[in-house]
């Protein structure tokens, strides 16, 4: 995706759906008015719909509901996440392909994005189911500076960035199930996958992918998980823009990310407990040293749930499966 297919997509976003006169596309892009042509059949092809009217210029009047790199970057507001996007119709896991170009040497913020995975994956090997043209299903590549053992703090920080986001756009507060899952009326609507590459002391790369189901209907879920998953439409009863939502999770992500790299962890933390309705209710915890039941009394300032349990012991857990 080329420099000057992103300038002109910054020009649609700042025109905000009036027209652009053809000579100001060429002038901002410094190419000639048959390579402005050329650019605007490219994005038909993809499925924009574009007026063309003489003397007035060009305008977008109809984006194809799609997650592809020009539908994303068409109105983004971040600095550097999602700048360099990789959209592919169809992948594994987006997981993989990110991994792949972050030892390639890929930048901090670089986005893999695909309508559909036919090897989506959650933690431990489990399934994900990630359909054809419904979800969000993506991968986003960090470089922080941190040591490696506050990666998962970085899971946290992406679960409050999907909530305020979801709150935003789709106008429904969800609850944050510790440490990946965001819920909606107690169905699971987005799981978050955090996978690291490091050396003992220094990280190389962390990889968040994101799995969040938007458009699905009920009968679109395969039938094991059909009581326990939910999507955006069907809990708010309508379709949902997923590019928008995309460039609304980029931009919190962006921003919670500099506020952690500068303030650290303790910011996220307050923000995080606002959205996790489990804290002072008793669940059980299976980890992989055996199962725990109690009562969940928060997260400490590095991200670690702690469980009360029935003899008043606190025990400090780093990774396992929640059940209420
Ligand atoms: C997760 O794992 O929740 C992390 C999911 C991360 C998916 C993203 S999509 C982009 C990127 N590429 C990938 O390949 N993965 C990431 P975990 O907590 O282990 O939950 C997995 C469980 O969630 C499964 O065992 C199912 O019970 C359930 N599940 C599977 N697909 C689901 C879906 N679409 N919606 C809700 N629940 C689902």
């Amino acid at each position: 995706q080329s420099d000057t297919r992103r300038k002109l997509l910054e020009l649609f976003s700042e025109a905000n759906g009036d027209f652009i006169s053809g000579q100001k596309i060429s002038e901002v892009l410094g190419c000639s008015r048959t390579a402005v042509w050329k650019h605007i059949e490219e994005l038909r092809k993809e499925g924009f719909e574009l007026e063309a009217v003489r003397r007035l210029g060009y305008r977008i009047v109809k984006t194809p509901d799609k997650v592809t790199a020009n539908e994303i970057q068409l109105g983004l507001k971040t600095e550097t996440f999602g700048r360099y996007i990789h959209f592919e119709e169809e992948v594994t896991s987006t997981q993989k392909i990110a991994l792949r170009l972050a030892y390639e040497g890929a930048k901090e913020g670089t986005l893999v994005i695909a309508e559909q995975q036919t090897a989506g994956r959650g933690r431990m090997d489990r399934k994900w189911f990630s359909p054809k043209g419904t979800g969000i299903w993506m991968s986003l590549i960090l470089r922080p500076p941190i040591p490696p053992q506050k990666a998962p703090q970085l899971t946290l920080l992406t679960a409050v960035a999907i909530a305020q986001a979801i709150q935003e756009k789709a106008n429904i507060v969800p609850d944050i199930k510790w440490p990946n899952d965001i819920l909606i009326n107690g169905k699971k609507c987005v799981g978050i996958l955090t996978e690291l590459q490091a050396d003992p002391d220094r990280i190389h790369s962390v990889i968040i992918g994101m799995g969040i189901n938007v458009n699905q209907t009920l009968d679109q879920f395969p039938e094991e998980i059909r009581t326990i998953a939910t999507s955006l439409a069907i809990e708010k009863g309508e379709r949902i823009q997923r590019a928008q939502l995309v460039q609304e999770i980029l931009l919190r992500l962006e921003r919670l990310y500099q506020q952690y790299l500068q303030y650290g962890f303790r910011p996220i933390k307050l923000l995080w407990e606002g959205y996790a309705t489990s804290i002072g209710k008793e669940i059980t915890a299976r980890t992989l040293n055996g199962t725990i039941k109690g009562i969940a009394l928060g997260i400490t300032d590095e991200g670690v749930l702690m469980l009360e349990d029935e003899e008043k012991h606190i025990h400090y857990i780093h990774s396992a499966d929640i059940q209420s």
